[in-house]
């Protein structure tokens, strides 16, 4: 039987007060521990950033990569040990620009980890430099006469390529957030969880009141059909008045890049057990 309280760390947060990534790691916590999964049995990887300050602050094992890089690391990992339940965070900022060849390459290939998007719509740890969802004309340290690039909407992206899930949540409700983990933790494929984040000190356009009174889950709706990719392309570009949480798109017949690979099929064994028959000593002492 597993708790929260076995992802607690020892380590002090940093994060500003009121910052969304608070909830974002109650929730998680939640979701695994909901799910019995023990600590000893998930891999968290962590993107640079301030989320990523978060990645000695859950009890689990984790690690933290190179800023915008922490997808392929991700799906490096899932691939080497199916076993382990693997989930990986980054910023809007790391994403959506130095990374998103990433993210569109992992929708691609449909690797089975989980990756939770903190959008909070700027670089927080740079001291609220502009990012791709940073809204247009908006005054910020590193655009101090307002930010010229067109707003990106990183749901409408992902759902261009055919993801296998596609969800959306918000940083100031606990509940929703870890009942989205959890399906997107069950979910065999690349799992995108976008989660609308707020961000106190650096985006004072959107905070958490200003999500709260806007966002609605798309279960509520009459007749919504998770399954219709047109259905749900329609509902994710509002970002503005009437916000679409939940899980916008769901495909469970999309297979998962490890089950297309013909060459592991009926192998029962794992990458990492498998590499232990090998001798990489040498490769190694190279790079000494
Ligand atoms: C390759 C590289 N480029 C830039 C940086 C500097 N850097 C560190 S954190 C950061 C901001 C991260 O913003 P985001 O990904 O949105 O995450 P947040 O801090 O908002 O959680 C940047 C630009 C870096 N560490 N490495």
């Amino acid at each position: 039987m597993c708790n929260c309280a076995a992802y607690n760390s020892d380590e002090l947060y940093t994060w500003c007060t009121n910052c969304g990534n608070y909830g974002i790691h109650a929730s998680i916590k939640r979701a695994l521990a909901d799910k019995n999964i023990k600590p000893s049995e998930v891999l968290l990887c962590f993107d640079i950033g301030c989320h990523g300050n978060g990645a000695d602050k859950i009890n689990a094992y984790s690690v933290h990569g190179l800023h915008g890089r922490i997808l392929p690391f991700a799906a490096g990992a899932a691939i080497a040990n199916k076993a382990v339940t693997t989930i990986a965070f980054g910023g809007d900022g790391g994403t959506l620009s130095e990374g998103i060849n990433h993210l569109i390459h992992s929708i691609r290939a449909n690797y089975n980890f989980t990756f939770v998007l903190h959008d909070n719509s700027n670089y927080g740890l740079t001291t609220g430099q502009a990012s791709a969802t940073t809204k247009q004309g908006l005054e910020m340290n590193s655009s101090p006469s307002g930010v010229t690039s067109d707003t990106l909407i990183p749901m409408e992206l992902v759902l261009s390529l055919k993801p296998s899930f596609a969800a959306r949540t918000f940083s100031g409700n606990i509940k929703h957030m870890e009942s989205i983990f959890k399906q997107a933790i069950e979910h065999e494929g690349f799992s995108y969880v976008e989660v609308l984040q707020s961000c106190p000190t650096y985006n004072k356009v959107t905070p958490h009141e200003w999500y709260a009174q806007r966002v609605y889950d798309v279960s509520t709706l009459e007749d919504y059909d998770s399954s219709d990719l047109e259905l749900a392309r329609k509902v994710a570009q509002d970002v503005q008045d009437k916000i679409a949480i939940g899980v916008l798109y769901l495909n469970k017949d999309k297979k998962d890049y490890y089950s297309r690979l013909a060459s592991r099929k009926s192998i029962k064994t794992e990458l990492v057990e498998e590499v232990k028959g090998y001798n990489v000593g040498n490769i190694i002492d190279k790079f000494r």
